[in-house]
């Protein structure tokens, strides 16, 4: 096989295989600095759709966009003392402007409330100021000391990230639940990816929220991910930046806040669940080209008339809102074009050869299923609608899928340890409520809690590790 195409086999050898796909189908490159990657067109169009997707979705429940300073004062940041210290070694600084060296140093943005809420400290006085619904789409800066991977664990990444605050503790109750509903909705109906939610634990909650609820996925090789968060913060960092406001009541109250973030890490989710051997698969909900026509003539034969019925049936389908393209490269074989587009994951492509033309016919290939079927040309349209409402439905399901094979439910240690190490996944088991179960579990396995559902599943059993009695069923895993 040619080295333009994929030659690692997803189920051979899964971390290898993903490199390629990303690299070779356009979506990342490396870059000069390690552990930074180059977010190429096939990746940034995702992020685009991810944008516009939830730009909407905040749009409508009142939310605006702003954009903060990605530097920040060492002073400020070292304010929430508390939340700060477990990320120290991770904060890159900026010691020197030209050649003079700064007053102060200042951190390029790892997370940016501290300098949000310095700056609502101002911005708030009564509870006429609330709420503040805020979100910002930049760059964050993580200095990883881990190993990185593109999409998953990079110096530098793109997120969103959400800021709000509220005179109850109601409702910004609300507001973490309303954006983790809409998180979920970007995952399952767009990125086609099934998560379980749920709350983290003490110790893999965000040090500065009361609780922190999350998304999390199964990837093929059997390790969780989490694709999104969002957390109640309560008071606490009211309480550190002095934001109060005085009520109806004309006393004087601490406002209620949330955060919330998702990644250009969906990207690598995407990659991972729907890629096969050939390459890259989109979810044709999520993907920049839907559709790819490629008029094949042999020798000539009717090529002009195959590139003329190409473009009525380009023009036909932009008119119904379906991105398409038509390759009409002619340094290229249909054979070559076939591959590349499957490559690049495009969900269908139309070939318009003499018969089709003759026929009054089209001929699709979808890119889930490779299955190829013959519509009529004057129905080109609606089938291709159908078509890719299909592919959308059949990835999410197969993904489910995957995500139900991969989650077990085990009973005891020895149970857990042989599942973790054989199949891996999510592994449903009895936990009696204390962080030194969790930590011994993690020291001894690597797996880490990676949610509390939402609605307490009662416990059957004994708690998995040190037998006393169980509280509640949770989800362990090992992740990325
Ligand atoms: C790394 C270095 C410094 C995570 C960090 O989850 C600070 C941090 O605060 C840090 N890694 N975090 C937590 C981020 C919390 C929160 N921020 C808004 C989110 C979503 C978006």
């Amino acid at each position: 096989m040619s080295d333009i195409g994929v030659t690692t086999k997803k189920s051979e050898n899964f971390s290898e295989w993903y490199t390629e796909v990303v690299l070779k189908s356009g979506m990342a490159e490396y870059s000069p600095i390690k552990g930074c990657m180059i977010f190429r067109e096939q990746s940034y169009a995702i992020w685009e759709k991810i944008q516009e997707v939830f730009n909407r979705k905040i749009r409508m429940m009142g939310h605006r966009n702003v954009y903060f300073p990605m530097f920040i004062p060492e002073s400020l940041l070292k304010k929430e003392a508390e939340h700060f210290e477990g990320f120290v070694p991770e904060v890159a600084w900026v010691t020197e402007g030209g050649s003079s060296k700064l007053e102060e140093k200042l951190a390029i943005r790892p997370t940016s409330e501290t300098i949000i809420y310095a700056t609502f400290a101002k911005w708030i006085r009564s509870w006429r100021d609330l709420p503040i619904k805020i979100n910002q789409w930049c760059n964050i800066v993580r200095w990883e000391t881990k190993a990185t991977k593109p999409f998953l664990r990079t110096r530098e990444f793109l997120w969103q990230e959400g800021h709000t605050a509220h005179s109850t503790k109601q409702e910004a109750e609300k507001e973490v639940m309303d954006i983790l509903n809409e998180y979920r909705d970007i995952m399952e109906s767009y990125l086609a990816i099934p998560v379980l939610v749920g709350v983290k634990t003490e110790s893999e909650k965000f040090a500065g929220a009361l609780e922190t609820t999350t998304l999390e996925a199964m990837m093929p090789d059997g390790r969780a991910l989490q694709m999104g968060t969002s957390h109640n913060l309560g008071n606490n960092f009211a309480k550190v930046f002095g934001i109060k406001f005085i009520g109806e009541d004309e006393k004087e109250h601490e406002v209620w806040q949330t955060s919330w973030g998702i990644s250009t890490r969906l990207i690598g989710a995407l990659v991972m669940v729907h890629g096969d051997d050939k390459g890259l698969v989109v979810p044709p909900k999520v993907a920049s080209v839907q559709v790819v026509i490629i008029p094949i003539s042999y020798k000539n034969v009717d090529s002009n008339a195959i590139l003329r019925k190409a473009e009525e049936i380009l023009k036909e389908l932009k008119a119904n809102s379906i991105s398409a393209v038509c390759d009409d490269r002619t340094e290229y074989t249909p054979g070559w074009k076939f591959n590349d587009w499957e490559l690049k994951g495009v969900p269908l492509r139309i070939e318009i050869g003499p018969r089709d033309l003759k026929n009054k016919q089209l001929t699709v290939a979808r890119r889930d299923t490779y299955q190829k079927v013959i519509i009529k040309e004057k129905e080109a349209a609606k089938e291709t609608k159908t078509l890719l409402e299909e592919i959308q439905n059949n990835l999410y399901s197969k993904a489910r899928k995957t995500l139900e094979e991969k989650t077990t439910l085990v009973k005891d240690y020895r149970e857990f340890k042989k599942t973790l190490k054989e199949k891996g996944g999510f592994l449903r088991t009895s936990w009696c409520g204390s962080s030194e179960c969790e930590e011994n579990i993690k020291e001894e396995t690597g797996a880490t809690i990676r949610l509390r559902p939402f609605t307490k599943e009662e416990s059957k059993s004994n708690c998995v590790c040190c037998g006393r009695k169980a509280v509640e069923m949770v989800y362990f895993a090992r992740s990325y």
